[in-house]
């Protein structure tokens, strides 16, 4: 047991689960921001919850934005953490062309409020801060493999709030000594990404429709080259950077890069199903060839095989433009090389066992849409 006591913002979010969880095992007290919401947003944090009424909890949640200095002020100050891990972000790069503002404002100015409250409460010698910055500021391909000193150039409002967040980070440790650092994170992806990121939205489209519960998945850019790791892998990153003497800043990355169609073909394939993709741009479409039954009902059920068949020589990945990104970044692969002789770290997962991690789970969870909707119950139909 440590008596380290860790923030994290975001702890809602996809990292900040498999994170609270990673330090809750290390012994932390863990204190998590979430928003207040009209809905409860905090599925993903449910297995590790704790009773509010119950004493000497280790995992305590605080209503709080960070949009709003005085409340992330209060809370630092009322815990006085031994490391911050903001992970907390509108971390949608398609939607932040719709909201530029907002992410601006809680992805950039969001990293600040954390700084400066830290500075100003004097605990700029104790607190330690891990910033969630992104391989997104690389944008535009300046060279491949991407690592620490590859040159910025975001592509994005999402991507243009990370880099103000990636320098104020570096500023404070420059101007006031401070423990800061980032974590220049390419994507990373599990079970508990988010519905609207591409990755999950193949998984659960071929659970959904290897078992009629969705005809067809629409996708836009099926060019873009992602380095996709598993976000349990990250986190430990993330904790990594912070156990360091000297603050500085890190590439976590595989170093290998699959295109998004690729990885529509490797999720079918999870489920036996051999996809053709033909035509091109918006015209290009995966239409089902053939269905390996052995693997189909191995995977999915016997019982959806029947039906499942009548697929074939159909179509069931589109491409639907309204998907496409104003400015795409379309190539990213990193170099992890820092990360591995400084930290030891390197990833467990390669892109087949994270492939079939959120297959699986997906195929679960989308059998039990499909016995609810069997049973007569409303099934989630929304998807994006
Ligand atoms: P998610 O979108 O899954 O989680 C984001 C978290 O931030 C959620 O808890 C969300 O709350 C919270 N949040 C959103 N807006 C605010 C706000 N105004 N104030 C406080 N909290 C807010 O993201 P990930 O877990 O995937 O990513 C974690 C961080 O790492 C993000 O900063 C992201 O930009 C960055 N990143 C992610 C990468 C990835 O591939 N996953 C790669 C590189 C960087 P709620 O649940 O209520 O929505
Ligand atoms: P990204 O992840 O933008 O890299 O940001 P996302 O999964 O959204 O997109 C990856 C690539 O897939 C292409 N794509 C689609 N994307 C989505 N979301 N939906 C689609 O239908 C679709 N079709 C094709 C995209 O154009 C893109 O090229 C993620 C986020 O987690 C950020 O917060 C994080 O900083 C970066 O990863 C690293």
């Amino acid at each position: 047991m440590n008596n380290k006591v860790a923030l994290i913002t975001g702890i809602t979010g996809q990292d900040g689960a498999y994170l609270a969880e990673f330090l809750l095992k290390k012994g932390y007290v863990v204190h998590g921001i979430k928003r207040r919401s009209s809905l409860f947003n905090t599925e993903r944090i449910d297995h590790i919850y704790q009773d509010p009424h119950i004493e000497n909890r280790n995992l305590i949640l605080h209503y709080g934005d960070l949009s709003d200095s005085l409340n992330i002020t209060r809370i630092i100050g009322d815990i006085r953490p031994d490391e911050i891990y903001n992970l907390g972000a509108m971390s949608h790069v398609k939607v932040s062309f719709d909201i530029p503002e907002y992410a601006a404002d809680v992805d950039g100015l969001g990293t600040l409020r954390i700084l400066e409250a830290v500075r100003l409460l004097g605990l700029a010698e104790k607190t330690r801060i891990y910033q969630a910055s992104t391989s997104e500021l690389y944008g535009m391909v300046q060279q491949v493999p991407q690592s620490e000193t590859t040159p910025f150039y975001p592509r994005s409002p999402y991507a243009v709030a990370k880099l103000y967040g990636y320098w104020i980070t570096v500023n404070y440790r420059e101007a006031y000594g401070m423990h800061a650092n980032n974590g220049i994170l390419f994507n990373h992806e599990s079970p508990l990404r988010g519905e609207t990121f591409v990755t999950r939205k193949i998984t659960r489209a071929a659970a959904k429709i290897s078992m009629g519960l969705q005809d067809k998945l629409y996708l836009g850019n099926l060019d873009a080259k992602r380095d996709w790791g598993h976000a349990k892998d990250y986190v430990r990153a993330m904790w990594l950077v912070l156990q360091q003497d000297v603050p500085d800043d890190y590439v976590i990355a595989t170093g290998v890069t699959t295109m998004v169609r690729d990885f529509v073909a490797m999720s079918f394939g999870y489920i036996g199903a051999k996809l053709r993709f033909e035509g091109e741009g918006v015209n290009e479409v995966g239409v089902l060839e053939s269905i390996d039954q052995e693997l189909f009902i191995k995977n999915v059920g016997e019982e959806y095989f029947n039906d499942f068949q009548q697929n074939v020589g159909k179509t069931l990945v589109a491409v639907d433009e309204k998907y496409f990104r104003p400015t795409e970044v379309e190539l990213l692969i990193g170099d992890a090389t820092k990360a591995k002789n400084k930290l030891g770290w390197s990833p467990k997962y390669d892109l087949a066992m994270l492939c079939e991690d959120m297959m699986m789970s997906d195929v679960k969870l989308m059998k039990r849409e499909s016995y609810l909707k069997e049973g007569g119950y409303l099934v989630m139909n929304y998807f994006e």
